[in-house]
């Protein structure tokens, strides 16, 4: 891989659900030595600090989880990832879920300002699309691609300009949709691609097949990994472990891949809950796993094939 300009932006926002714990996630990747790993990789990493919202109104909502401390990180996320984007590689430690509000949605905005197509892989059990309305838990990070596709009933949040086409989308390693997401998300072209069709089909053909489209394209290339993607049994820091889930190895798969297509423009590494590791190895996999998307290889030639 060509050496990439990195910044990584921290991002200690705990206020897309009720359980606490995601706020220390950007301290657990310095300490996991994130920054260390992708610099041995030969790129040039810079560690901007970390991110924090404005003042902000925090009455709370009849049904909304911290709503106003929500709206005040997507406006500041927004506006850091414009400008982190027209700069450099971001990854944005975070945080939960709810950071992608803001984060997609500066992205989208840097990519409409170059004329092109943002894609977006979201790796995640969940598929995250409510609206503020259809949610039951009242927990926004279970509505960002809801926000970012352009859904309404987001009030008091940054208008979408730039909403992502859902024919744009694809949603890997699904496992735990509500009624009500299911029932919108099968009104799109979304690529939704669920545990069991990665179990009969194997994770390769469908990523690789969004990866050819959007190289088509000439797109830039967002990807959104959720700690709970992974099976609970190799990343158990996570507030809403769902058994069932992606292996280590097709983890890294799905990483190397994406470096391989050379489309990857910003990351966020999401859902990351320190309190609830063991010795942390969580935060240890999923620097492994951004490892993989930035060039590290088991061997850097194609295995000899026995003969
Ligand atoms: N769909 C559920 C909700 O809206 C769970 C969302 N939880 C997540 N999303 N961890 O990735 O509350
Ligand atoms: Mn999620
Ligand atoms: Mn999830
Ligand atoms: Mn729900």
């Amino acid at each position: 891989m060509t050496p990439q300009n990195i910044q990584l932006i921290g991002v200690p926002m705990d206020s897309g659900k009720k359980r606490r714990g995601c706020l220390m996630g950007p301290d657990a990747y310095r300490t996991a030595g994130l920054a260390d790993a992708l610099r041995s990789l030969g790129h040039e990493v810079a560690d901007m600090g970390n991110v924090a919202p404005g003042l902000f109104d925090a009455t709370p909502h009849p049904h909304l989880h911290a709503l106003g401390e929500t709206i005040a990180w997507t406006e500041a996320l927004s506006a850091a990832s414009t400008s982190a984007c027209a700069d450099a590689l971001p990854i944005f430690m975070g945080g939960d879920h709810a950071l992608a509000l803001g984060t997609v949605h500066g992205a989208a905005a840097h990519a409409a300002a170059q004329g092109r197509p943002l894609f977006v892989l979201w790796l995640d059990a969940h598929t995250d699309y409510h609206t503020p309305q259809s949610t039951d838990s009242g927990n926004l990070h279970g509505t960002p691609m809801g926000y970012l596709t352009g859904r309404d009933g987001f009030d008091g949040f940054p208008a979408v300009p730039h909403p992502i086409p859902h024919a744009q989308i694809a949603m890997l390693g699904l496992r735990s949709v509500d009624a009500q997401e299911r029932a919108a998300l099968e009104e799109t072209d979304v690529t939704y691609i669920d545990m069991r069709h990665i179990d009969e089909h194997g994770i390769a053909k469908p990523l690789s097949a969004f990866l050819a489209r959007a190289a088509k394209e000439n797109a830039m290339l967002h990807v959104s990994l959720d700690v709970d993607f992974l099976d609970p049994s190799v990343a158990p820091a996570v507030g809403t472990t769902v058994p069932g889930g992606a292996t280590m190895r097709e983890g890294h798969l799905v990483m190397e891949m994406i470096c391989d297509s050379g489309l990857l423009t910003s990351l966020d590494l999401v859902e990351l809950n320190p309190f609830l590791d063991e010795r942390g190895r969580t935060a240890q996999a999923m620097v492994d796993l951004t490892a993989s998307a930035f060039g590290r290889r088991i061997f850097d030639r194609p295995t000899r094939a026995y003969s």
